[in-house]
């Protein structure tokens, strides 16, 4: 399981005063403590301000590269702003990300294949996201079939079937597990990856909700994830779903973290 840390993310409103105020120490302490609890990239999102874009993206980079060595992953729908902060990344980047939208896709694949960059790819185009888990399939196979034709292994393909929150349509989960189980199906060597607190937002406990849903996907295939690697309880999840679905040898992740202290204060003995 390959976990990308989210809270370096210019919608998030701290997160967007420290990029207007270049406020190096903030950043640099959110990479440190998602570091620490141990992702395998660190999500880097500017956030809305469009025309500042590439440059406080190439902002945050250097500054995340000046306290942390993980690899970056370059969250943004606009190719400019990707294309300049490939310029200045120390390590291979994950591409976040292309869709079926023609300018994000012939903008970005090209330099993808040339940088071996694993890269995610959102069941959307220009139409927006769509409803059904067939239509999310429809945009999927073009987007497969253009990245192969460009080269791109299917491992570096890392599919987003897209997950938006219930608050708008109860359904959304089971379209996002089901495009899940249909893209396992047909491109088993891709990777699957989501957002995962999308599914809550603006609802509250929202902790609990990520959780259930995190466990749910876990046992659709989901092998990666965008999440808050701070929220312990999701880790405690997280580490006891990979148990029960046999990704666990020997129980040794999940042993491991109990002696690590991260079930601490979680269980009730009444
Ligand atoms: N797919 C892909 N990339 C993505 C998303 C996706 N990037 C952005 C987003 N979705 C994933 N990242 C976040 C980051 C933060 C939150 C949700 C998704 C979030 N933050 C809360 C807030 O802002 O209120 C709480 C944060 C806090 O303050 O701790 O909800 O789907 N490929």
């Amino acid at each position: 399981m390959r976990i990308i840390g989210e809270k370096i993310n210019g919608t998030r409103q701290r997160v967007a005063q420290a990029i207007e105020e270049r406020d190096s120490a903030f950043i640099q302490d959110l990479a440190a403590k998602q570091a620490e609890a141990g992702v395998a990239w660190l999500d880097v999102n500017a956030g809305t301000r469009q025309d500042k874009e590439p440059d406080d993206l190439i902002w945050l980079v250097e500054t995340i590269q000046s306290t942390v060595d993980v690899p970056l992953c370059l969250d943004s729908a606009n190719p400019q702003a990707l294309v300049a902060a490939i310029q200045v990344v120390e390590q291979t980047p994950m591409i976040n990300s292309i869709s079926g939208e023609p300018q994000r896709l012939e903008g970005i694949l090209p330099l993808v294949a040339e940088h071996g960059c694993p890269t995610i790819a959102l069941a959307m185009d220009d139409a927006g996201i769509p409803e059904t888990c067939e239509e999310r399939m429809e945009v999927v196979r073009k987007l497969m079939e253009t990245a192969r034709a460009h080269g791109v292994p299917d491992d570096d393909m890392y599919i987003d079937p897209l997950a938006m929150t219930l608050a708008t349509n109860t359904d959304s989960a089971l379209i996002t597990l089901d495009t899940m189980h249909a893209i396992r199906q047909e491109y088993p060597e891709t990777h699957l990856i989501m957002g995962l607190s999308n599914i809550s937002f603006g609802l509250p406990a929202r902790s609990y909700i990520n959780r259930a849903f995190l466990i749910l996907a876990l046992a659709a295939g989901l092998d990666s994830a965008i999440l808050d690697p701070l929220d312990r309880e999701l880790r405690a999840a997280l580490v006891t779903a990979r148990l029960i679905l046999g990704q666990d040898r020997h129980c040794l992740g999940y042993t491991r973290a109990y002696r690590a202290g991260l079930f601490n204060g979680m269980e009730s003995n009444s």
